[in-house]
């Protein structure tokens, strides 16, 4: 057993066994399974055109899993997987279930600050990444990483390796592999994060396997599924909801699409016939607009789920006429809980709630500030757990005392109401986070970076309104002595300390003080207020 992690106390672990949610099957049997089943069927097509059967990513993932024991990584390893969508991430994902490892999913856009924590706190032994990925050299990167984190001996290119391990090298003769324990954690996601650094989520092989097939269930996947990966693939939403493991439990075909851009995703649509594929709120307006002018045929597209930030009901319901499809809202979590509009739902559900919990054994509790249930109806915090939402993060456990309740409650920061259908409506959060159209920025963890400038006094990260992405990030900052730092400083400040570029304030407000709540905090509620009102009186009233 991987140590570290929060495992269900025994009552619940069999109470999901029995009601048969886990099946103790590790994760890549889903792989293996339809191998035998259907060896010829098409799993993955690549944005070039490449298509790998069952058979084939199946045999290419042995492969690899072989190639991986043969460079010395080990069963409970972990290894932080940093690739594109491109079958490399596909047969790395897998070949490392095989191989007993961990993967540790990570962002294409993480940049060291991110990645040498992750790879601290997990105690990675490998580190797995593209040579170039839109002008960013990730060797460099990766160097940098090793040279602060001692315990990754081998970093793995996909592509051209320098003095590090070609993926495409990672071949050898299919060996048998003893399969790991289906409770163990099967890989770690990244969570959005509310404090100074991110988290790491253990999903279990029967944790996860429950998630993409009762997704799959809900989403009416099957043999026919076409699904576009649209987002990046190590994001759960698109590994998992169904998305991409969903699609190839079920035995459909999944297609890589290397940007959300309406040109590339498409003319996929178009080439590959996509029944299916899963977006955020920013790429739903932007294919809304994209289709007036782009010329391609989408008439194989039968869903679009959209999730990760708050969907208006008015685009909502442009959805299905503007793409003649269904829409599925999708509020879900790296730490477990999903909800989805089922394809049954009237259009007043689909368009104005953010779905219902995908388990029957999903256990929803809304609670005020003091931590008591509200009336039916009412708006409060969100808690839940369940079979396949986490009881804790990976090796924290003083931030576990404090986002979970005693009896394993997760307390998700999200403000919603409950319907009578059990339809969730998410009204705002509480927790201290800037949702950039589905990208989590927590207000910490830039605030602690913006503290590490000279000229920085004091900072204060929030949320300011904005049209396309639901909300963009503003850093109101006390400058200390005469010179305040602009806005293109900062972010070539922050770019030099390794933060990731979506994490880059959109605005700076300089103040000389900031306005405090009665105890003495910061009070952003106010600093909140302030920026809309600007806003507001800058657009003239437009947004
Ligand atoms: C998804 O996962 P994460 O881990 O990136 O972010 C989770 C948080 C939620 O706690 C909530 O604050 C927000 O993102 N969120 C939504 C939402 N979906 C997620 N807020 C409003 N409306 C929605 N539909 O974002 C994620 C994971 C799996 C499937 C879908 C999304």
């Amino acid at each position: 057993m991987l140590d570290g992690w929060v495992p269900w106390p025994e009552p619940f672990a069999r109470r999901y066994r029995d009601a048969g949610y886990w099946e103790g099957r590790p994760l890549d049997r889903l792989l293996r399974d339809r191998a035998r089943a259907d060896p010829d069927r098409t799993a993955l097509v690549d944005a070039a055109g490449d298509r790998w059967t069952y058979a084939e990513l199946d045999r290419r993932a042995d492969r690899t899993a072989a190639g991986l024991r043969g460079i010395g990584i080990a069963a409970g390893d972990r290894v932080i997987v940093q690739l594109p969508n491109t079958d490399a991430f596909v047969v790395l994902f897998f070949a490392l279930l095989r191989a007993g490892a961990v993967p540790v999913l990570t962002l294409p856009a993480h940049r060291e600050s991110e990645i040498t924590h992750v790879a601290k706190v997990s105690g990675a032994v490998a580190y797995a990444v593209p040579d170039v990925l839109d002008g960013f050299d990730h060797r460099a990167l990766a160097r940098a990483v090793r040279a602060a984190v001692p315990s990754i001996a081998h970093v793995l290119v996909a592509g051209d390796a320098a003095e590090f391990t070609a993926l495409a090298d990672l071949d050898a003769e299919p060996r048998p592999l003893p399969a790991p324990d289906p409770g163990d954690v099967a890989l770690l996601l990244l969570s959005g994060g509310t404090t100074g650094k991110p988290k790491l989520i253990p999903r279990t092989h029967d944790d996860y396997t429950y998630n993409a097939r009762a997704s799959a269930e809900i989403c009416g996947f099957d043999q026919d599924t076409v699904y576009l990966v649209v987002l990046p693939t190590a994001h759960n939403f698109a590994l998992a909801c169904p998305g991409l493991l969903g699609t190839l439990l079920v035995g459909g075909t999944v297609v890589l699409s290397p940007t959300p851009s309406p040109e590339d995703a498409f003319a996929l649509i178009e080439r590959e016939k996509v029944t299916a594929t899963a977006v955020v709120p920013p790429i739903a307006l932007l294919w809304l607009e994209a289709v007036e002018w782009e010329e391609a045929d989408l008439s194989s597209l039968a869903l679009l789920q959209v999730g990760g930030s708050k969907l208006g009901a008015e685009p909502a319901a442009r959805v299905a006429p503007a793409l003649g499809c269904t829409l599925q809202q999708v509020f879900g979590m790296a730490e477990g809980l999903l909800n989805y509009t089922r394809l049954d739902d009237t259009a007043d559900l689909v368009t104005g709630t953010q779905g219902r919990p995908l388990s029957p054994d999903d256990e929803i509790r809304v609670v005020d500030e003091d931590g008591h249930d509200v009336p039916p109806g009412e708006r409060g915090e969100l808690l839940t757990r369940g079979p396949y939402t986490l009881r804790g993060y990976y090796r924290a456990p003083g931030h576990n005392a404090r986002t979970f309740s005693d009896d394993g409650f997760y307390r998700t920061g999200d403000l919603v109401r409950v319907l009578p259908s059990g339809h969730l409506v998410v009204e705002g959060r509480v927790k201290d986070q800037i949702n950039r159209g589905g990208d989590k920025i927590s207000a910490e963890e830039l605030e602690n970076h913006l503290l590490a400038h000279p000229a920085v006094h004091d900072a204060a990260v929030i949320g300011m309104p904005d049209a396309t992405m639901g909300e963009r990030t503003c850093a109101y900052l006390v400058p200390r002595g005469q010179q305040p730092p602009t806005q293109r400083e900062l972010a070539g400040f922050l770019t030099a300390r390794g933060v990731a570029g979506y994490k880059l304030p959109d605005r700076v407000e300089v103040v000389e003080v900031f306005p405090r709540t009665s105890v003495g905090k910061t009070d952003k509620k106010e600093l909140g207020r302030r920026i809309a009102e600007r806003l507001r009186t800058e657009d003239g009233g437009v947004n």
